[in-house]
């Protein structure tokens, strides 16, 4: 009898530990919460095929960041005016856009997304920016920072997206905004953003640019 009962209690023990390598993903996010997040995430567009708004990647300089959105604060400061902070629901009260962009990381991989949000330019603007403002630095919620040049996001119109793909922005993905820096590499694609700041240092070194990735950070394409 005892016997039985070991063998039996083995098997629990055996098959759960089966059970939990079966479940674990191989892009590593845990499978049941996510799949709740991404029902409604839409695979196509406009006859293109999208990307899933969470890919098997994160290169993330401190891990995914989970965001208290009843405490989160958007701050646009620094060479500006009128000193900005928004809440979520104000930020989700702008104008919105849709874009469909890739993003390119430069460890070779890329990601289709429809991206959904606000205009920069719009929202720089709010803040009424000094003329000797020439960079815009974002900073994030594990520390992370990169630069774009002012010009550059009017050029191209950037936005700061808050769905993907017409799901709200998974944690993966920077939720609550990721900056949709269309036709630069990843890095310059700053997730949980929290504060916008305009500076005059037009030579202004983010993280990855500080340690030798090139401040334009063009696609070659
Ligand atoms: N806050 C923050 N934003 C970030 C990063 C980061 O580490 N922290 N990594 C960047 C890089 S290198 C890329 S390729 C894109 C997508 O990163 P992922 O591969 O981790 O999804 O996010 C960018 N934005
Ligand atoms: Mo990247």
């Amino acid at each position: 009898m005892k016997k039985v009962l070991l063998v039996s209690l083995f098997l629990t023990v055996f098959l759960s530990f089966c059970s939990n390598i079966i479940d674990d993903n191989p892009d590593s996010h845990s499978s049941a919460s996510l799949a709740q997040f991404r029902a409604g995430e839409i695979k196509e567009y406009q006859g293109k095929l999208l990307s899933p708004a969470v890919g098997p990647r994160d290169n993330s300089i401190q891990g995914v960041q989970v965001i208290d959105i009843n405490t989160y604060t958007l701050r646009v400061t620094g060479l500006v005016n009128n000193d900005l902070v928004l809440t979520y629901p104000q930020i989700l009260e702008l104008t919105t856009y849709k874009r469909l962009i890739t993003l390119y990381c430069v460890e070779g991989w890329d990601a289709t997304i429809l991206w959904e949000g606000i205009s920069l330019v719009e929202l720089i603007e709010r803040a009424n920016p000094r003329s000797e403002a020439v960079t815009v630095i974002f900073h994030a919620a594990d520390g992370y920072t990169t630069s774009l040049p002012w010009s550059l996001i009017k050029e191209k119109q950037l936005i700061l997206a808050y769905k993907a793909n017409e799901i709200v922005l998974p944690p993966e993905m920077g939720y609550p905004l990721i900056v949709v820096a269309e036709d630069k590499l990843g890095y310059k694609w700053a997730r949980w953003v929290t504060k916008i700041e305009l500076s005059d240092n037009k030579d202004y070194k983010g993280y990855w640019e500080s340690r030798g990735y090139t401040n334009e950070a063009d696609i070659n394409r």
